[in-house]
Formats: structure tokens, sequence, C-alpha cells
């Protein structure tokens, strides 16, 4: 809660990500403009999933560490951007017939129920590799290559075999098996979820100039609220299915889907969800109250209904 944290009282969290957000969709807008009549049709359909609504606690998350360490939002907007564009990318995939076959994402159609199979993997592919050219074309030149370098290289990992790929695999592998443990479980959301905040807030702090050990204490931050994400939205599933639908039918007891609330119960899921809040904070200490708009985001993370 709020009044866990001196700093967080003083701070609205609602204002910071308003004045955010209208520089972050504008930088995302134009990022996928289409400059010729021919590629009209890819630029529409990243376009789509792009600005389809998402909460873009990446981008805030790299410009509010960029921030922390005395860097300006511009220094960090090109990569804010790209991480959306991974991250966009990951649900185009991620919503695919040959993947989860959804056909709605955040209430609106799945890409490729507008554009076509074909058409929403190479809009993925389209994003992905956008997404490394902004970065090392956009970001100003006031930032030294090694740092860009540094963010690049970290940006690659995050998608392969140790990032989103490598996670999306080992859920696929675990689906509908029996004994999936805690540690497989946190093995997936640290790869799939994790993985991409913690280049958020570690390239952030990068391109504001943050020494390596500083880094380090981000990297800690946000993979623990990565794993407090996915344990709030373990339990949002249970107690939202629970009001919907009333106690027998709780969605998750049925899903062959393992979760948090089915190996550790609903009410340790909670605590658990507090602890990896709490830890993750503790790691930003040493930057005193510079680490207020963080704090107050790790708060957001498991008070969010969403
Ligand atoms: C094709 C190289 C390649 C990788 C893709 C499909 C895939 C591999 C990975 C799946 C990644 C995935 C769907 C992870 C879940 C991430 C997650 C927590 C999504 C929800 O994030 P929010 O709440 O979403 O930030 P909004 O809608 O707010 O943007």
């Amino acid at each position: 809660t709020v009044e866990d944290s001196e700093v967080a009282t003083d701070f609205d969290l609602n204002e910071y990500l308003l004045s955010k957000k209208d520089d972050i969709e504008a930088a995302l807008k134009a990022s996928v403009a289409s400059t010729m009549p021919q590629t009209e049709k890819i630029c529409e359909s990243m376009d789509y999933s792009l600005m389809a609504g998402g909460k873009r606690i990446r981008p805030v998350l790299c410009i509010a560490a960029c921030e922390m360490f005395g860097g300006t939002q511009e220094v960090a907007m090109p990569t804010a951007v790209a991480l959306e564009m991974i991250h966009t990318m990951s649900l185009i995939h991620d919503d695919l017939p040959s993947m989860d076959n959804d056909d709605l994402r955040r209430g609106k159609p799945t890409n490729h129920i507008i554009y076509g199979e074909d058409v929403a993997i190479l809009a993925g592919d389209a994003l992905l590799s956008t997404s490394f050219q902004h970065v090392a074309q956009e970001t100003p030149k006031t930032v030294s290559p090694e740092r860009i370098l540094d963010v690049i290289i970290r940006l690659g990992k995050s998608v392969g075999p140790v990032g989103l790929a490598g996670g999306q695999v080992m859920d696929l592998e675990c689906e509908g098996k029996e004994g999936v443990t805690l540690e497989d479980l946190t093995w997936i959301h640290t790869h799939k979820t994790a993985t991409l905040l913690q280049v958020a807030v570690a390239s952030g702090a990068i391109l504001g100039g943050a020494t390596p050990e500083e880094v380090e204490a981000c990297e800690m931050f946000a993979l623990n609220i990565g794993l407090a994400f996915q344990v709030a939205d373990d339990i949002l599933d249970v107690t939202a299915s629970t009001e919907d639908l009333g106690k027998t039918a709780a969605k998750d007891l049925d899903a062959d889907k393992t979760t948090y609330p089915k190996l550790l119960g609903l009410e340790e899921s909670k605590v658990e969800a507090r602890r990896l809040i709490d830890e993750a904070k503790a790691s930003l200490e040493p930057f005193g109250e510079k680490a207020a708009p963080l704090l107050a985001i790790a708060d957001y993370i498991i008070e969010r209904s969403n």
C-alpha cells in the first residue's frame, strides 16, 4: 500500500503516467508511419497492434529509470519505443492460431483476425527488426556508442532463448503437463515476462549514465516486479472468474495451466506477490527519493485490476 513508503505518499503516479503516456504514444505512432504507398499495408498492421491501447509499462519503466540517473526522456525514448515494439510483436505472435489462437486482445480483434495470419506474422517480424534499427538510429548522439551497444545486446538477449522465445517454448512444453513445479513456473515467467521488464529498467539506467552496480540493482528490482506481475495476474484470473461465475466455477481450477494459486493457494500467492514487491523496492533504497516513480509503479503492479 501507499503508506508502506514515505516517498510514494507524495508521489502522484496517475499524474506521472498521464504526463508520459502522450509523449510515448506520439513517438510510437511516428515510428510506424508508412513512407511509401507500397508499405501502407504492413505499416497499418504494425500500427493497429502498437496503438491498440496497452498500459505502456515497459516504456514508462525505461524512461523513469533513465530519469532516476539524471538522464532525459529524449535519451530514453527510442529504446522505450523499441521495448513496446518488441512487446507488441510478442503479443501478435502469441495470439496466432499456432500459439494461443486468440480472437481478442485488449477487447479488440487480434492482428491476424483483421489482417490475416500471413500479414500478422510479418508485422511481428517487422516490429522486431525495426525495434533494433530504431535504437541504433534514433538514440541521441550525446549517449556513447558503448552504452547504445550495451542496450542493443540486452534487447537481443531478451527476445532469444533466455528471453521471450525460450520462455514461450518452455511454457508450451509445460502446457497440460502434470507435475510442473514452482521452479518451472518461475523459469517461464522470468523469461516470458520479467526479462523484458529487466531490459526496460536496465537500459533506461544505462542510457541515464548508471554504473554497472547501479544497473544490477535496477535489474533485481525489475526481476522481482516482473514475477510479482505474473503472480498478480494469476490471482486476478482466479478472483475475476470467481466473481463472475460463482466460487465453484473458478476458471483456474480446471484449466490445463499451472498457476501460482494452484501451487501455493490463493492466500499464499497474495503474500508472495507482496513479498516480491517489497524485495523489489528494497533494491532501490540506495537511490532515495529519485526512485519515487519506480517505487510507485511497483505498488501499482500488484494493485492493478487489469
Ligand atoms: C517471435 C522471437 C519471438 C518471440 C515471441 C509469443 C512469444 C515469443 C512470447 C510470448 C510472450 C508473452 C505473450 C508474454 C506475456 C507477457 C505479458 C505479461 C503480457 C501482458 O503485458 P501487459 O499487461 O499488456 O503489459 P498491455 O496490454 O498493457 O500492453
